[in-house]
């Protein structure tokens, strides 16, 4: 193993009454909650693009952290000294899976030929420590965003070269995603959206990102690729208008291009809070339609109104994802994908880990929150009552297709009056929530 971090050994759990910052306090990877241990229910992924790629640049500012491992080194050398450290750290840390983009391990070459050879290159790299370490491939994917040819889009592009370069780096992504065993896919259309209508065709541009989905599925068949496909909806930035805007406009493309048997979305938080939405929201509403996939674990600054991908430290935030990830039955495919940066001020290597030991902690947190609530019952059993007209008499024939508007409208004439709802008790349930946090 590497040793860029001798004085960090393999971080212990240690429970709550530790002061050790080097330490699990929550997060203990045996410990069975509903019948799996956490680690299965978890799945915790660390990010390649955050964690070994992010320098701390920003649009303001240039990098404050180049790494020891950096130093002096550019190109496919400084792609080569990445990988041991990654893989140091995330051993240490006791990741199950890590997760990365072509182009974050491997440098662009100046043809597309050279970024294939580079790529396979550190691939063969990867493979390497994945065998000696065990941690898996959570998803791979393909950065469309970055290169000057992808400033109009990638797959909506209104060039169709562009496109075709598009669909030849998604298909080396597959080839290596597949060949390092990787669990799922993802693709977030990092700048498939536009700037202007005046300069834009939306619906030719969606049926081409549509055309270039079903490429991915055939030529995942072709080369027997079993893993998830997902797609990352986020609302704006790099684009004014991004069009995989949130969870519920995501699932409608797929519907409407015959898609969605192939695809579930992986949900950021942060991308939740720019679309207006709380998580909780675009984890309900890929639920409710089978495709909650895998989740981008990070959180935004309520203050700031960018991506800042940060750390989720708040306990109850996470204790709402992990209520509603139990509910539709738990991550399968996915996991808890930490896509989230230490701050530009957190200068130090060891930054690195006390930025993930704290966000696994959290969401070790959520999960024992989430199923002592669900162990306890009252809220689920008020949200079932709330719905107990439902469950008889009318409203079990209304659910079983057996009324109309007709033989409603004579119940209503007959009733003269609806019984009278009962109270939401909304304060009285964030109070019996806030008893678990
Ligand atoms: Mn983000």
């Amino acid at each position: 193993m590497s040793s860029h971090f001798p004085s960090i050994s393999r971080i212990a759990y240690e429970g709550p009454k530790s002061k050790n910052p080097l330490a699990f306090k929550h997060y203990n990877p045996d410990e069975v909650v509903e019948g799996k241990t956490m680690r299965d229910h978890l799945r915790f992924s660390i990010v390649y693009w955050h964690t070994m790629c992010g320098q701390g640049g920003d649009m303001f500012g240039a990098p404050t952290a180049i790494r020891p491992w950096d130093a002096g080194k550019s190109g496919i050398e400084l792609a080569k000294a990445r990988v041991p450290v990654f893989f140091e750290i995330a051993e240490k840390l006791g990741m199950p899976y890590y997760a990365f983009h072509d182009r974050d391990v491997a440098p662009h070459g100046q043809t597309l030929r050279e970024s294939n050879e580079y790529l396979d290159t550190i691939v063969a790299l990867l493979k390497e420590q994945q065998q000696r370490t065990g941690i898996k491939l959570l998803w791979g994917t393909a950065q469309l965003f970055v290169h000057p040819r992808f400033m109009h889009g990638a797959a909506t592009s209104p060039s169709s070269e562009v496109f075709a370069f598009s669909a030849a780096q998604v298909k080396k992504a597959l080839e290596v995603t597949h060949e390092l065993g990787g669990e799922g896919y993802t693709f977030w259309g990092g700048r498939e959206g536009y700037m202007t209508l005046w300069n834009t065709d939306m619906k030719r541009e969606l049926d081409h990102l549509a055309k270039f989905l079903h490429m991915a599925v055939d030529y995942a068949k072709q080369i027997g690729f079993k893993g998830q496909f997902y797609i990352e909806p986020k609302p704006k930035e790099p684009t004014k208008h991004q069009y995989d805007s949130d969870a519920a406009a995501c699932l409608n493309f797929l519907r409407e291009y015959d898609l969605l048997p192939y695809f579930k979305l992986n949900l950021e938080t942060n991308h939740a809070t720019l679309a207006g939405h709380s998580m909780q929201h675009e984890m309900e509403v890929a639920g409710a339609a089978g495709a909650l996939g895998s989740l981008d674990a990070n959180t935004g600054d309520l203050l700031l109104g960018w991506d800042t991908d940060q750390f989720l430290t708040d306990a109850s935030t996470a204790t709402q994802m992990m209520l509603t990830t139990l509910k539709y039955g738990g991550l399968t495919t996915g996991g808890v994908n930490f896509d989230a940066k230490v701050r530009r001020e957190s200068v130090d290597p060891e930054d690195l880990f006390y930025s993930h030991i704290g966000g696994m902690d959290t969401f070790a947190r959520g999960l024992k929150n989430a199923a002592a609530i669900r162990a306890d019952g009252r809220l689920g059993d008020f949200v079932k009552q709330r719905y107990s007209t439902w469950d008889t008499g009318l409203g079990a024939s209304i659910e079983a297709g057996k009324e109309s508007f007709s033989s409603l409208e004579a119940f209503a004439l007959e009733k003269g009056e609806a019984t009278q709802v009962p109270s939401g008790r909304q304060e009285f349930l964030e109070n019996l929530v806030n008893e678990f946090i």
